[in-house]
């Protein structure tokens, strides 16, 4: 098979943004640090779901952390919050504001309307644990290594890092998830339904360009609200929003809809009597 070729799209300096054929790529580029995210690490990759978003091209978005090149053991998707630059009140960027703007992040890739695959590298730790729970597919290599540490480390995600975990895997093993600061194999998280699935570390990003072609040959509406609504189903009020705004973006496109608009801008009264009352 040939290899997939990639272009590289807005340049960033903690992320790397690129594109092919209808998928965009967006990797977390500190490897150093296991792709700890810092303040602007989590401001780039919000900007680039944004223009991933946009970019009408695009169909499928795949959230991964950059390798190091070295054992496959030792590389990481994410290891969550830089704790080196961690102050007082959250993390401390350039700017010396101390944030905790992830929370932002996950939100944008829970309602980003696409599919969104973790194309998990290897560990998917702490805060970069929960960025890969948030995506809609989880594909991991053989290698990677998942847990949250907040309790050894003095931190904790009450959102989604607790609530959609335990949806996932249910009350018990989230529990033991947190509560232990255990490391799970790639084996054990397709055991417990936190990964779609495992394959040989050299075969991961061509798997993971495999599901997203099969998706990209779908409708991409259809896609769109089925995100939704599994969203709705867990996210409460916010999450029936999101699909009410898709019933919303839909209903615009109507005749329907168009009148309303119409009439108003032609200061007439709006005539609905011509539209049909589906049973
Ligand atoms: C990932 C681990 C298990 C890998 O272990 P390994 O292979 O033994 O490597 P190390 O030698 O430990 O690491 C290699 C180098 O990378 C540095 N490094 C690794 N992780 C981090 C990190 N998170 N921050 C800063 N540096 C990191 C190491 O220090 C080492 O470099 P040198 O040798 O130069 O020191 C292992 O590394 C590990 O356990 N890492 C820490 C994982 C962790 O505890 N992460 C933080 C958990 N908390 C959060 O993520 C915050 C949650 C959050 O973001 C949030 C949630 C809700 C609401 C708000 C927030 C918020 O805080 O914003």
């Amino acid at each position: 098979m040939s290899e997939r070729v990639w272009q590289v799209g807005k340049a960033y300096r903690e992320i790397i943004y690129e594109t092919s054929n209808g998928i965009a790529k967006i990797t977390i580029n500190r490897p150093d640090r296991r792709n700890a995210f810092t303040p602007l690490t989590v401001n780039e990759l919000y900007d680039a779901f944004t223009v991933a978003r946009d970019d009408a091209s695009i169909g499928v978005i795949i959230l991964t952390g950059k390798n190091h090149g070295g054992r496959h053991e030792d590389e990481a998707f994410c290891s969550g919050g830089d704790q080196k630059i961690r102050g007082n009140g959250g993390y401390v960027g350039e700017d010396n504001i101390p944030r905790l703007n992830v929370l932002d992040l996950q939100r944008l890739i829970r309602i980003v309307p696409k599919p969104v695959i973790a194309m998990v590298n290897g560990y998917a730790i702490g805060g970069g644990h929960v960025l890969h729970i948030l995506c809609d597919l989880s594909i991991a290599a053989e290698t990677a290594k998942f847990g949250q540490t907040g309790p050894r480390v003095g931190s904790f995600d009450a959102g989604y890092g607790a609530g959609y975990l335990a949806a996932i895997v249910g009350q018990k093993k989230a529990r033991e998830i947190w509560y232990l600061c255990r490391q799970y194999s790639a084996a054990e998280a397709l055991e417990m339904g936190l990964v779609n699935k495992v394959v040989p570390f050299e075969q991961l990003e061509e798997e993971c360009c495999s599901w997203a072609d099969e998706m990209l040959a779908l409708s991409p509406t259809a896609l769109r609200l089925m995100k939704a609504s599994f969203n709705a189903a867990t996210d409460g009020l916010a999450g029936i929003a999101q699909l009410g705004g898709d019933a919303t973006l839909l209903y615009y496109t109507s005749d329907e809809a168009k009148e309303g608009r119409d009439a108003f801008k032609e200061k007439r009264v709006p005539d609905f009597t011509q539209f049909p009352k589906f049973p």
